[in-house]
């Protein structure tokens, strides 16, 4: 049982595994098999109350890694279900505690009512992430992989999948511990320096030191700039179609959404001002949002609508800017252009009554000046003619210098970012102390705290607030 863990800064957190955790591990419904999972010293003893085998086993504590059959009764003896029994001993296990599932028949129930039987024997019912948390306690997972675990499990499209799984094979945790490492070289060189200034008198002494400053700070700015890709793959990239009524953007919406493209939820996310559909757009997740109603009114008593709709507009990662190339722009279109082009692709709809297919050069001009650059799209909702264009301008603002494919999007947290981040600035601070002159060793706190920032990481150097924000995140049982 692991013990309380401290590190250099003081800050302790409870060892795990005083008492014993269970929860359902399974998604509650109907299915083929649902998950009780037990973890903690009370483990066995706990299974050994509750389950009855069907054939004697080996004389003994349970083998690890073997299933048996057997019944779940309560201690009246009443047979809950038949079911198998897993038994994992610390520290071969999840959490590296002693771990026991019971697989029952996949009924809502029928599990609960074998949860209920394993709190009775003896356990406590496990808090969200409870089981990772122990398991990153005992030093199985780091807190990065920990996080991991939920973007593995939460993950809804093939790229995101991807990404998720770097995390939990430790990649991020590999590169952040190589920067701690040059951290401490650069820190005991500093502080072998100080202690004897003299031999070092001739040598420029501040010269590798800010080379390695200045190294390290573009390591991590690339890191910081993978979470871009990062995020957007955890969240999906974030699409708002805006523009006038009826030049096409719900037909748009309907057309993207077209078969061969799966909608990731079922259930739209729905608002009283907007459609959100989440699709899965060549492996990334993307939110289309409709803005039904954006600046269909004149009224300006609805000044709240045009409020929201400035919102969903600031919220956007993209903005698709629909106007009706058949009709050309007017002054609501050259008003949305002016407003949104820095994050606009511009989609001119209804090629199909165009001439050709394509615009007019007139408008083609028009438009080139007004979105200063951005890219000009010529589709058709109803033929989908240029979709596929139009898909590919959306994928280019997934992919940054940061991550050019999914297994470069290392950070994906909002909580590792913020630690870059400060890492970044601690760093910052320290490459000023040297540009003035000063003394090395007063550098050495601002790498130290560099050092620091770079453990929250990990989880290393954390606080047990920090601890209890990532795992709150998670679902029960897991
Ligand atoms: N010919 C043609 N008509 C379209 C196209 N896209 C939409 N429409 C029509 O334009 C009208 C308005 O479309 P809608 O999607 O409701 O526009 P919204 O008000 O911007 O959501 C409807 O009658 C659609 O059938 C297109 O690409 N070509
Ligand atoms: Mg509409």
């Amino acid at each position: 049982m692991a013990g309380a863990r401290t590190d250099d800064s003081g800050i302790s957190t409870p060892g795990a595994g005083e008492d014993t955790i269970a929860a359902i591990a399974t998604p509650l419904g109907e299915g083929g098999i649902g998950v009780v999972r037990v973890s903690g010293p009370g483990a066995l003893a706990i299974a050994g109350r509750v389950f009855r085998p069907s054939r004697p086993g080996p004389k003994g504590p349970a083998q690890s890694f073997r299933l048996r059959h057997g019944r779940v009764v309560t201690a009246g003896g009443e047979v809950i279900d038949e079911a198998l029994l897993a038994v994992m001993r610390g520290p071969r296990s999840y959490t590296r505690e002693d771990v026991v599932e019971f697989q029952c028949h996949g009924g809502p129930l029928v599990v609960r009512r074998v949860l209920d039987e394993v709190l009775s024997a003896g356990a406590r019912l496990a808090r969200p992430g409870e089981f990772t948390k122990r398991a990153f306690l005992n030093g199985r997972l780091d807190l990065a992989e920990a996080e991991a675990v939920m973007a593995v499990v939460r993950a809804r499209t093939e790229a995101s999948l991807r990404a998720a799984m770097e995390g939990l094979g430790g990649r991020l945790s590999t590169r952040v511990r190589a920067l701690q490492d040059r951290l401490e070289r650069a820190i005991a060189q500093v502080e072998a320096g100080v202690d004897f200034p003299e031999d070092e008198i001739d040598e420029s002494p501040f010269g590798p030191l800010r080379g390695e400053c200045e190294d390290l700070r573009s390591s991590l700015a690339e890191l910081i700039a993978s979470a871009h890709t990062g995020k957007i793959l955890r969240h999906g990239l974030k699409v708002v179609i805006a523009g006038r009524p009826n030049v096409g953007k719900s037909s748009l919406l309907n057309a993207l959404l077209r078969e061969g493209r799966a909608i990731v939820t079922p259930v739209p996310g729905t608002t009283r001002d907007a459609i959100e559909e989440t699709l899965d757009l060549r492996g990334v997740p993307v939110r289309l949002v409709d803005t039904a109603g954006l600046r269909e009114t004149t009224d300006p008593v609805e000044s709240l609508g045009v409020e929201r709709s400035e919102e969903w507009l600031r919220s956007a990662d993209v903005v698709l800017a629909v106007i009706d190339g058949a009709e050309g722009l007017n002054e609501r279109d050259r008003q949305l252009l002016a407003e949104v082009w820095e994050k606009a692709v511009v989609v001119a709809n209804k090629a199909d009554l165009l001439e050709g297919a394509r615009l007019p050069d007139r408008l083609g001009e028009e438009i080139e000046r007004l979105a200063g650059g951005r890219p000009v799209v010529v589709v058709s909702a109803v033929t989908g003619q240029g979709l596929v264009a139009l898909e590919d301008e959306l994928l280019r603002f997934v992919y940054s210098d940061g991550a050019e494919a999914p297994e470069e999007a290392l950070v994906g947290s909002v909580r590792v970012e913020e630690s870059l981040r400060r890492a970044v600035a601690a760093l910052d601070q320290a490459l000023t102390t040297l540009a003035q002159g000063l003394p090395e060793d007063l550098a050495v706190v601002d790498l130290r705290e560099a050092w620091a920032a770079l453990g929250e990481i990990t989880g290393d150097t954390v606080s047990e607030e920090i601890l209890d924000r990532v795992f709150a995140d998670f679902c029960v049982g897991k």
